[in-house]
């Protein structure tokens, strides 16, 4: 019989006004989107699945990223990056998931195939990537900070 194992949190860090420590429980109770994605692995082929679980805009936004909504060029700087358990990262631009520009549906998910990554860890999925690379499992860390790390000038 296996042992029930912990639920495990995610460290949302960098400049950021609220910096949080969020459980996969947390996470679903943001607003939910499903993602049914494709992607390719250079090893496994294709691979298709259905996640559900919030944006990562709305997770990166409820942190009060240090960043200038309002103009459009100050934003452009922002990275983000997004870490796994094995030290797995990647980085996703502001201007990715910015509705202003790309927009895209980047979500932290919380299930994958219906089954809930509590125990695992949120993956980040990334519907417009041909490659697999970047839906990153076991996430336990999203960082972000300007470019330079220098908060905007006003
Ligand atoms: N943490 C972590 N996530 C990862 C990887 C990894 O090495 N570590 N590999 C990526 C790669 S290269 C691919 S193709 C997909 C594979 O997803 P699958 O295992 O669901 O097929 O996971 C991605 N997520
Ligand atoms: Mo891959």
């Amino acid at each position: 019989m296996s042992r029930p194992e912990a639920p495990v949190s995610i460290r949302l860090h960098g400049l950021l006004d609220e910096p949080a420590e969020l459980t996969v429980a947390q996470l679903r109770d943001l607003p939910s989107h499903h993602v049914e994605a494709r992607f390719n692995c250079l090893g496994n082929g294709d691979q298709r699945h259905g996640f559900d679980g919030p944006r990562l805009w709305d997770v990166v936004r409820a942190a009060r990223p240090r960043v200038d909504l309002q103009g459009r060029r100050e934003r452009l700087r922002f990275l983000l990056t997004v870490t796994g358990a094995d030290g797995h990262c990647a980085v996703v631009s502001w201007a990715e998931i910015d509705p202003d520009f790309g927009g895209q549906q980047i979500l932290l998910a919380t299930s994958i195939d219906g089954a809930p990554l509590d125990t695992a860890g949120p993956q980040l999925v990334v519907p417009a990537d041909y490659c697999g690379a970047r839906y990153i499992s076991g996430i336990t860390e999203v960082w972000g900070a300007p470019s330079d790390g220098e908060p905007p000038h006003g």
